[in-house]
């Protein structure tokens, strides 16, 4: 929680404001981020009022809003802030039983005062029509003011109570009857309302109630009037009532003005607050940091290289115009379908090494490395040229060909385990003997079995010549790197891309030094849920692949 670090609790701030004999001032707001503004300006408490928390949704200031809609908006508005907010509770929206559940909902969202105004349920805003308004009996407003009194838990939460008298036409005999009977209740200060524009109502007022609670006023209409007056009168606080959401309305006419007439963001750019300013109001960095913290192995920072160099001359008329990656099956390219497997499983950075007809690789969002040497070097080579562009060694590597295809459950379960190095291998070998074609085998310490539930299998050796009695199953091309595997990887793969078998080298010769240099490979079986697409009939069978 943001505000857990406060030492001091709202209420005990607030009564500092208001029993205090310096004069405080609180401001309007509205929602979370004009208390938030608040705040930052240096504000000491917010002023919540009925007049601004209605215009935020759009409705008038005449209850219209409910009084838990309103509660809910400055339950955003506490948890955004650490200053007191005083609530501008209206009448206490109804009676005395109101006023209590009133009182004990703002103790639970972190509000340190209301204020009641002696008028009638569903008031209207004094600047409106004020003296039409009926006051309430001074009886049955003592009895709100006493009921919200015997319901708060914290002794310091305050209840201000508002005498509209002026407001509603009567003098000042009616407004200190009132306020009299409101001290004698219990009320912790009295705000005293005018809508004339000069003070002299509420001058008067505070001439003649002197100390015996602490004033509070809303110098709206008589703005002109210099704060040392009201310093010197000796009120307790000042509130700036409705300021941030009328600066707000200003700035939000002329920018809509302006854009529905120029049609153009340049018109307006410069001055409005930058978008960062947004995310700073959000402490959106909270949440990096809070990610780093508790989401260690993101997919998203892992990263992917497609092998994608090659021709794929077995595919004849097919790639005379783009490499066997960009041949299509069920509309879209093959690197098209693997990408989407890598997009779906969360990892976007994906490096495509091209090689034969660059140009026609070009599906967006990806970051492309050229091998012109591929029609005469191996997979290693265009690996190793990757490998030095892409230096993000921020989390997993995963490692595939651009003419096999597979499914989300490959990327799974090779995400699974935490080892170094991951490769994932079909148990059913037997496929690519049938069909002649080449394929890499690979001996391992166990066959696939039952076991594998909880014995874990590692790569003993890989290579197209594997013995078929040593033969575990066939390489989907998929290998995985950890993080922490990533240095040991990188330093493999440089020093076999300069030795003198490196032009041709295959992959496996990787997995092959790696485990010779005893690096465990982990081996995760799967039957199925990938294909290599070698010849015009893997074309047909990669069209049924669903
Ligand atoms: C408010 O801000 O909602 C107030 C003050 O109650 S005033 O609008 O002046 O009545
Ligand atoms: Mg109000």
């Amino acid at each position: 929680m943001r505000n857990a670090g406060t030492l001091t609790k709202k209420t005990t701030q607030f009564r500092r404001l208001l029993d205090g004999n310096e004069l405080d001032f609180l401001i309007d707001a509205h929602n979370g981020i004009s208390a938030k503004v608040g705040e930052q300006a240096g504000f000491k408490g917010l002023w919540a009022g009925g007049l601004c928390m209605s215009a935020q949704y759009g409705v008038r200031d005449s209850n219209e809003a409910s009084w838990t809609q309103v509660l809910e908006m400055l339950e955003f508005m506490a948890d955004a802030t650490s200053i007191p907010i005083l609530l501008d509770g209206d009448t206490g929206y109804g009676n005395f039983n109101n006023v209590r559940r009133l009182v004990s909902k703002l103790e639970q969202r972190g509000i340190a005062a209301v204020c009641i105004e002696d008028k009638l349920y569903p008031k209207t805003n004094s600047f409106i029509d004020g003296n039409k308004q009926q006051l309430a009996e001074i009886d049955e407003f003592c009895s709100r003011i006493k009921a919200g009194k015997d319901a708060q838990s914290d002794d310091e939460f305050a209840i201000i109570t508002r005498v509209e008298a002026f407001i509603a036409g009567w003098g000042l005999g009616e407004a200190l009857r009132r306020a009299e009977a409101y001290h004698e209740a219990g009320s912790d200060g009295i705000l005293i309302h005018s809508a004339l524009t000069t003070p002299t109502e509420i001058l008067a007022f505070k001439k003649e109630w002197g100390d015996r609670s602490p004033v509070v006023i809303v110098p709206t209409k008589y703005y002109a009037t210099p704060t040392e007056v009201f310093r010197e009168a000796g009120f307790s606080i000042v509130i700036w009532a409705n300021h941030l959401l009328r600066a707000a309305l200003t700035t939000m006419q002329d920018c809509a003005t302006t854009l529905a007439r120029d049609q153009n963001l340049l018109s307006i750019e410069d001055d409005i607050a930058p978008v960062k300013e947004i995310f700073r109001l959000q402490e959106a960095s909270e949440l990096q940091e809070a990610e780093e913290r508790y989401l260690p192995s993101k997919n998203e920072e892992a990263h992917a290289i497609i092998l994608a160099a090659s021709r794929g001359t077995a595919l004849g008329d097919l790639t005379a115009d783009r490499p066997k990656t960009m041949v299509e099956v069920r509309g879209q390219p093959l690197l098209g379908h693997i990408v989407g497997a890598y997009n779906s499983a969360g990892i976007k950075n994906i490096t495509v090494v091209r090689g034969y007809l660059p140009d026609t690789v070009n599906l967006p969002a990806l970051n492309y490395i050229d091998n012109p040497d591929y029609a005469d070097t191996g997979e290693l080579l265009s690996l190793a040229r990757a490998l030095e562009a892409d230096t993000s060694d921020g989390n997993d590597l995963y490692v595939s060909f651009g003419d096999v295809i597979f499914k989300r459950y490959i990327l799974d379960i090779i995400a699974e385990p935490d080892d170094d190095f991951v490769i994932v291998v079909d148990t059913n070998w037997q496929d690519s003997v049938n069909l002649g074609r080449a394929a890499d085998y690979v001996h391992c310490t166990e066959s696939h079995s039952r076991n594998d539930f909880y014995r874990d299998v590692y790569l003993e050796q890989a290579g197209e010549t594997i013995a078929d009695k040593q033969r575990h199953g066939e390489w989907t091309g998929l290998l995985k790197v950890s993080k922490a595997g990533l240095p040991v990887f990188r330093d493999v793969v440089t020093e076999l891309s300069v030795g003198p078998d490196s032009r041709d080298a295959k992959l496996y010769a990787l997995l092959n030094e790696l485990v010779r240099r005893g690096q465990r490979v982990r081996v995760v079986y799967t039957t199925g849920h990938w294909l290599d697409v070698d010849s015009v009939s893997d074309i047909l069978a990669a069209s049924n692949f669903t």
